[in-house]
This record gives C-alpha cells, structure tokens and sequence, in this order.
C-alpha cells in the first residue's frame, strides 16, 4: 500500500539510534530531546491508528513537564481527554523500539491485532511547550500522521491540560466546550466570575496572587488568561519565561521537592503565592509567615480544601451524592487522617500516576483526586451532574438549596476534568478561599502536614524493586521491606516506602515522622538500605545533617 511505503521513506528521515530502549512510563516517554525524534515521528503513526480505531480524534502533547529544559517527551490523549490506555501504551513501546528495518513489521502487527481499517479518516490534535527542542520534534510528530493520511491540526504553544480539553471539546461535539484556546478562557472565566459574585466584598489584597510560572508555558497562557479574568484575579507572574531557564529552581516540582519557594519570586510575608510546573499540569501553592518560615500547601492540602468546600455544598443542596477523595502513597499522612476522622469521606490509595488515580475517581459521583505533587482534578459522574444541574432548574427549591446547586454547577464548568489543571485548579482555589472567606494561613490550618522527605538512590536496574499495596510495600529484593520496617519502628508516627520512579532512572524514597530531623534521618537511612540490597551505583547516600 502506498501508505506503508510513504512510512517507510519518511521514517528514514527519522532514524531511530540502533539499540536505544525507551519504556512509555508513567507519563509518556520522557528523557533527553536529542533521542526523541524517531519517537515523536512514531507516535505521529500510532496517534493515527489510534484515531482510526477509535473513530475519533486523538491528541499528541510534546513536553517534559517538570523535567530539566533539555529533555523533552511526548504522551497520547484518549477520545475523552484521558491518558491512552494501557494496551496502546504497550503498542507504543513497541512501535519505540522496533530497530529500523522492522518498524513496518510491528506497524502492521498493531493494525492486525486491533483490526483496524486503514481507509478510517483519522484526525490527530498536537500541543507543544516552550522547550526549544519542542518545535521540531511536533514537526516530526506531524510527518508521522501525514504518511498514514491522517489529519493534523497543531494548535502550537499550548498547556498539557488545553490540550486534553480540546480534544474532549472535539468529541463531544461541542459540549464540553469549543476546542479553541480561547473557547478555554472563556468557558473557565465565565463559572469563575459567577463563583466569584458570592464572594462581592473582597479587598485587592484578597485578589492578589504572586504566580511562579516556572518560565514555561503557564506563564504564557496565564498572560493570555489574564483580561478574561477582567479584576477579580490579580496575578503577579514572576518567572515568566522572559529570561530565566524552564524549570530551573522553580516551578512546582521544584518548591514541593525542595520544600523552599522559588528563585525570582519577590514574596512578602503571608502572601498567597503559587507555583506551576513547566507544562502547568499541576500546581503547589505557599506562604513565609511572620517569621520567615515557609508553609508548603500540597496536592493532599488542595484535596482537602475543595473537597470540604464541595461536601458543604451538597449537604446545602440536600444531594445524596457520594464523595471520594483518592490520594497515592505520597499522601501526608495527616491529610488522610484528617480526611478520614474528621471529614468522614471515602479515602483511596492508588499507585503513583495519574492514570490510576483518575480510573479511581472514576468509581464515585465525585471523585476529587490529587497527588501530592499538586496534579490532580475533580471528576463528577453523569448522575452527579445531572441532579445538579436539575436542581438549578427546579422551581421549587428553596433559595438556600438553589445557590448551593449553582455553586456546584458553576464548580463543574471551572474545573478541567479531564486531567489535573494548574490554571483550573488555581481559580478553583481561589474561588473555594473567596467564596468561604479564608485566607491561605485559614487553608493551612486545616491540618498539620507530618515532616517528611523524599530522596532518590541510582541503582543498577531499578526493575529490581517490586512494589504491592498501591507501592506501599516492596516485594522485591529480599530483605528490604523487613529491613525499612525495623528502620520506621526506631521512629514517631512514621512511614517509609520506596518505589522506582517512572520518569526517571532512579528509585524514590519517601519517609515521614514526627520531626524533620527524624524524616530525613529514616530517609537517609531507607535509601542505605537501598543502595546496599537493590544495587546501588556511584557514592553512597549521604546523611542530610
Ligand atoms: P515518578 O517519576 O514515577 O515518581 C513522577 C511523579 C508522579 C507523576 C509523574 C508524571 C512523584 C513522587 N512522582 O513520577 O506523581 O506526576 O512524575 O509527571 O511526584
Ligand atoms: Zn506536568
């Protein structure tokens, strides 16, 4: 067929390096940007199999998150906004690594075994980050969808989460929104404005937010956001992308790990300051109070506000809607406990990836869902927003119910659930805190994080840890899950777990206990017991202290 021979002239033009290995991990495939063209021209062809599958259009995102400016990545986006599904996400290690001369061999497997028909249309939707690599590497993207004739439309510089909206707007025909970026801005700005009316006195102080934008594509889309926003939202963007590097000593993931704030970001005391990470998929916000000392407000802080603020709407509204909050096992322990005791809903605990997190919020009329790390959303389900939406319509609910039911139905419109939303769950926040009168100190006092610390241990192959019980326990190698469950007994409160990363080539340690002191201790010593039983390479772990 002419399409098979177009794909094997053009994917000569993207060769893949002999004997590179790449795995789609837990965010797609992810590593330096000069490994990445055959994968992106690849994915090009997979996206368009996946389009002529699924009859639908499908979404290709080039960026590497949080990752350092020079490496680069790219992931799928399903029919409904979601991540590809796990059977693709194997057709895309294949297609990855198939050496040159077999590439139309595995191609045509995948079509066979998903008997897919060639002569489908396909449309595949493209977005891309500020990293310079990003531009061309969405180019070989496009290549990869032409020669199967699929159609592309590239919507350039756009945030990971624009991305997924778009192609739920797509197919759905409209009714999540219209697929443009502005169609975006207007749809969040709108339900932010109506939350906000229920919140009419605020000071300019009260609408005041220092945003680090981790010189990435947030800041970018935040500007563009900014005049949707009209005054109710004054955002003070620092690390605008005007001179500093991607994700270098800011951004989210940099201020949650580092549990410090930011480079470049002028913060006085008590003010409400947030980061986004480098392709504004999640978001960390954080304060210095009085005495110079820095409170970090998580994902599980965030978890906790709105769904505080969502139960309290449902008991006004009198909707037996049942809530749950899923969490991975990088939730501060006093977060889950106080969901728990205090707030008396559903908790659960997935593996890390927000794939698995978003399948578990899938289970529940409201399933709100964030990482520790700050990405994370809310799904409401069909019936959720169904009686929602015919309490607002019902005239015969009484004033109190109706404002609450609109609260939620304008809730619904602001949130991006089809992945977690920097920019959605910032005005989310920000209405929640508006509209209940709080202010970030407010927010922080709902609970006391447990210290904790996360560190990362090189190791030969990281496949040799094994990990159960949501990655709770470690199966494998031998030895180390007895030997770092007589380290947490040495200490107060404490928990420890390690998993291999699914991003990078390392093996995480988290620990937490009733002191910082004694978290970076039992870190410290979890990651010895790593080094020394699942092959450590390089020096071994320092002490922090
Ligand atoms: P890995 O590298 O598998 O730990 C990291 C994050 C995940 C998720 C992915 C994708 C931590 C501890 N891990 O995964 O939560 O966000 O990146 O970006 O934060
Ligand atoms: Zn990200």
């Amino acid at each position: 067929m002419a399409q098979f021979e177009e794909v094997s002239q053009k994917s000569k033009l993207h060769p893949k390096p002999e004997g590179l290995i790449l795995q789609y991990g837990t965010a797609g495939f992810r590593t330096h940007a000069k490994h990445l063209d055959h994968i992106m021209f690849r994915m090009g062809l997979l996206a368009t199999l996946r389009s002529k599958k699924t009859k639908s259009t499908i979404g290709v995102m080039v960026t590497a998150s949080h990752n350092p400016e020079e490496d680069n990545g790219v992931k799928l986006i399903d029919p409904m906004g979601e991540m590809v599904t796990a059977a693709w996400e194997d057709y895309a290690t294949r297609l990855a690594n198939a050496e040159q001369d077999s590439l139309l061999t595995v191609l045509k497997d995948i079509i066979e075994k998903e008997a897919i028909s060639m002569s489908e249309p396909a449309s595949v939707y493209i977005g891309r980050d500020t990293r310079p690599s990003s531009a061309s590497l969405s180019q070989a993207v496009l290549d990869g969808v032409s020669c199967l004739g699929g159609k592309s439309h590239d919507y350039g510089l756009v945030t990971t989460p624009q991305l997924h909206y778009m192609v739920c707007c797509c197919n759905t025909h409209g009714s999540y929104g219209s697929a443009t970026v502005e169609g975006y801005y207007q749809k969040l700005s709108q339900a932010f404005l109506q939350l906000t009316q229920n919140a009419p006195n605020r000071t300019d102080d009260q609408k005041r937010l220092v945003v680090d934008g981790a010189n990435g594509i947030g800041a970018l889309k935040m500007r563009e956001m900014e005049l949707f926003l009209r005054s109710e939202l004054q955002v003070v963007l620092s690390n605008d992308g005007s001179f500093g590097k991607l994700n270098h000593l800011c951004g989210a993931d940099y201020v949650k790990v580092q549990q410090k704030p930011p480079e470049g970001l002028s913060m006085g005391a008590r003010e409400r300051c947030c980061s986004f990470d480098g392709d504004a998929d999640r978001i960390v916000y954080y304060y210095t109070d009085s005495e110079g000392r820095f409170h970090l407000l998580d994902g599980d802080k965030i978890a906790t506000l709105i769904s505080t603020y969502l139960k309290e709407l449902l008991t006004e509204a009198g909707l037996n809607l049942q809530i749950a909050v899923i969490q991975t096992a990088y939730a501060n322990g006093s977060s889950t406990r106080y969901l728990e005791d205090v707030m008396k809903v559903t908790v659960c605990c997935t593996k890390t990836g927000v794939k698995h997190l978003h399948h578990a919020a899938q289970e529940y009329d409201i399933g709100v869902y964030f990482e520790a790390n700050g990405h994370g959303t809310v799904l409401f389900s069909r019936t959720a927003q169904k009686q929602i939406h015919e309490l607002v319509k019902d005239p015969n609910t009484n004033d109190e119910k109706k404002r609450a039911a609109k609260l939620l139905e304008n809730t619904v419109n602001l949130i991006n659930q089809t992945v977690g939303d920097a920019i959605s769950d910032m005005l989310v926040i920000e209405a929640v805190l508006a509209i209940k009168g709080m202010s970030v100190q407010d927010w922080d006092a709902i609970y006391t994080d447990l210290p904790n610390r996360q560190l990362k241990v090189k190791v030969s192959d990281r496949r040799v840890i094994d990990t159960k019980d949501a990655e709770r326990k470690a199966v494998t190698p031998e030895g180390l899950q007895e030997a770092i469950d007589s380290l947490v007994k040495k200490y107060k409160q404490a928990r420890a777990f390690v998993r291999p990363s699914g991003t990078e080539d390392v093996v995480r340690v988290y620990a937490e206990a009733d002191t910082q002191e004694a978290a970076d201790n039992l870190a410290h010593e979890v990651s010895l017991a790593v080094y020394c039983l699942a092959g450590g390479v390089g020096d071994e772990p320092k002490p922090l202290h």
